[in-house]
């Protein structure tokens, strides 16, 4: 009896071990992507905070609002691991990410304030409300991503803890789905502010692109094309860019004032 008991004892205690409120943390959100459409390339990031691996079978996603999805097939996350779950698995049309587990499209990321909720059984293992700016980052095709520093579910509730990725992805997007974030440089309060700074034209049938921020310091603009290939970094002296060089197109715009970024899509008209 005892030799029969024992391996179904250990393996239950193993499962309700890995469904406690912070096993999984959620680390990163992409609720805006800019390549593909919404409904085509949203996904959040979680890590396994756990030395088990985690079985999302079971799980619910919820929000405060009406979305709502059942996990109702086996989601292995392992120890340690970060994983990322979207809407859509296609990797040719969601902006060119490998994703875990695909909600489809009865669960969404709204682009102002939203919930993202998982719970196991009616625990809320993490949550994470974001504000759509005041506190969390808001940018299109730029996800939040948490700062490693503060990798709990706790801390994660905090806007302060989060900032805009620098680094693109898959087809050009900003972010690191399924791999650790990078060091959040400076505090949430030092980042620009979309209405500090102004690009114009945009679209652009010029060949001077005028850059103008309120802050003292000119940034480090960077081009990129959507799929991901720079095709000009330049340290600006003054207000304007030259983008003569450039063919008609639309690119990624990325402003650099010391440790803070600054992107948004560029259209070139010839
Ligand atoms: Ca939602
Ligand atoms: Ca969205
Ligand atoms: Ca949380
Ligand atoms: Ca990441």
């Amino acid at each position: 009896m005892k030799n029969i008991l024992s391996p179904l004892f250990i393996l239950l205690t193993l499962s309700l071990n890995a469904q406690n409120p912070g096993d999984i943390i959620i680390t990163e959100v992409m609720q805006n992507p800019m390549l593909v459409t919404d409904d085509m390339g949203e996904w959040f990031e979680i890590y396994n905070a756990t030395t088990e691996s985690i079985d999302l079978n079971g799980w619910m996603l919820t929000d405060l609002g009406s979305n709502e999805h059942l996990i109702s097939e086996s989601v292995l996350i392992e120890a340690g691991q970060y994983a990322v779950i979207g809407n859509n698995s296609d990797m040719s049309t969601n902006g060119g990410l490998s994703i875990v587990y695909s909600f489809g499209n009865d669960y969404n990321l709204a682009n102002g304030d939203d919930e993202i909720i998982l719970s196991f059984n009616g625990t809320i293992i993490d949550e994470v409300s974001y504000d759509g700016g005041p506190l969390f980052p808001d940018l299109n095709g730029i996800s939040m991503a948490l700062n490693p520093q503060f990798l709990t579910a706790q801390a994660n509730d905090q806007g302060e803890n989060w900032c805009p990725s620098t680094e693109p992805y898959g087809d050009g997007d900003l972010g690191t789905p399924g791999s650790e974030n990078s060091a959040c440089s400076t505090h949430t309060s030092d980042l620009i502010e979309i209405s500090d700074i102004s690009i114009y034209p945009n679209p652009c049938s010029t060949n001077l692109l005028n850059i103008k921020s309120k802050g003292t310091d000119f940034p480090l603009v960077t081009i990129y094309t959507f799929e991901g290939q720079q095709l000009l970094q330049t340290k600006l002296k003054t207000t304007t860019v030259d983008i003569s060089f450039i063919e008609a197109g639309s690119y990624l715009l990325n402003l650099q004032f010391g440790s803070n970024n600054y992107s948004q899509k560029l259209v070139l008209l010839k």
